[in-house]
């Protein structure tokens, strides 16, 4: 309930940023060096009160804080709540979708939390969702084992009302689309080079289509709904790729793998690795994402086979 009330408030700050001059830069650069948006920091606060104050969490990590975040101990709970509060943030001065990403485990510790209550594999996640703010503002969540569910929030009611239960990627892949940036190419390595190849040239076959907002829960949305796959693999110069395991890769692992599709890393420190089973070293470690359906992911792991990387 805490998240969805900080969800409630930050489309609401993103519906009005322009009138309220919430456009632009805070001044401040965040826990990996991005220089944060005046949004970035008003959504952080909006998800740290309501966390920190619902009396369910012990501890809290956020891309847009360095450390992790211990909740005094007269308000602490039991849960442990990992979140990129507004994700996509290259797209907010210019009104693309932009969303919060957030995964929730239970803590091991049995006194105070510790950080090793969240350096653990996505196995352990008990809730994963993200909010994507666009022209409406969805909510999708899952409950491990109790399936994905679509929320669109009706401001005339301020409430998120249930729209699909139970959300499962088209049957087979559906959609033939890719979604990375292709800016990155020439640092690809040479699997990930062969399977966009081949997904631009399917001899005489209609090519795939090449969809990326730019935004990670836009295009997670749509490959959820549509098929494909989304990917951003590491390259020769991210050697881990850009996103973050705790907050970016592991809860949109999870809802994919809860909607019926598959979760990769590609290649990560040397081996092939299914996303939910890494271990973190440190809360902001970044790892490749390569998410969509069974299909296209399987193709993707193929092609480091057929280029002899594993
Ligand atoms: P932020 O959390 O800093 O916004 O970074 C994540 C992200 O914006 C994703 O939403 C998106 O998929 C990706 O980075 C876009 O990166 P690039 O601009 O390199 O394609």
């Amino acid at each position: 309930m805490a998240l969805q009330l900080a969800c409630k408030a930050t489309s609401r700050a993103c519906n009005k940023a322009g009138i309220a001059m919430l456009f632009g830069l805070a001044g401040e650069v965040n826990s990996t060096g991005d220089d944060q948006k005046k949004l970035d920091v008003l959504s952080n606060e909006i998800f740290i009160d309501a966390l920190t104050n619902c009396g369910a969490c012990a501890v809290l990590v956020s891309e847009e804080n360095e450390d992790p975040i211990f909740v005094p101990e007269d308000k602490a709970g039991r849960f442990v709540v990992a979140f990129d509060p507004l994700d996509g943030s290259s797209n907010i001065d210019c009104n693309v979708s932009t969303g919060t990403i957030f995964a929730v485990y239970e803590k091991k510790s049995e006194k105070n939390a510790t950080v090793s209550d969240i350096l653990r594999t996505g196995n352990d996640i008990l809730v994963a969702g993200y909010c994507m703010y666009g022209a409406a503002t969805e909510l999708v969540i899952s409950f491990k084992g109790h399936g994905v569910h679509r929320f669109t929030l009706d401001p005339s009611l301020g409430e998120f009302v249930h729209i699909q239960a139970h959300v499962q990627l088209p049957e087979g892949g559906g959609k033939k689309i890719y979604s990375c940036n292709e800016g990155n190419s020439r640092n690809w390595d040479a699997a990930i080079k062969g399977i966009i190849g081949k997904w631009k040239d399917r001899h005489g076959d209609k090519p795939y289509a090449a969809r990326y907002v730019g935004s990670m829960v836009s295009d997670v949305h749509r490959t959820i709904l549509y098929g494909g796959v989304y990917l951003y693999p590491a390259d020769a110069k991210s050697k881990h790729g850009k996103l973050r395991v705790l907050y970016e890769g592991f809860p949109m692992a999870f809802i994919m793998e809860q909607a019926g599709g598959a979760a990769s890393c590609g290649m990560f420190k040397g081996k092939i690795q299914r996303l939910l089973d890494i271990v973190p070293e440190t809360i902001h470690e970044k790892c490749p994402v390569v998410i969509g359906c069974k299909r296209d992911v399987e193709a993707v792991l193929e092609e480091y086979k057929i280029q002899g990387l594993c």
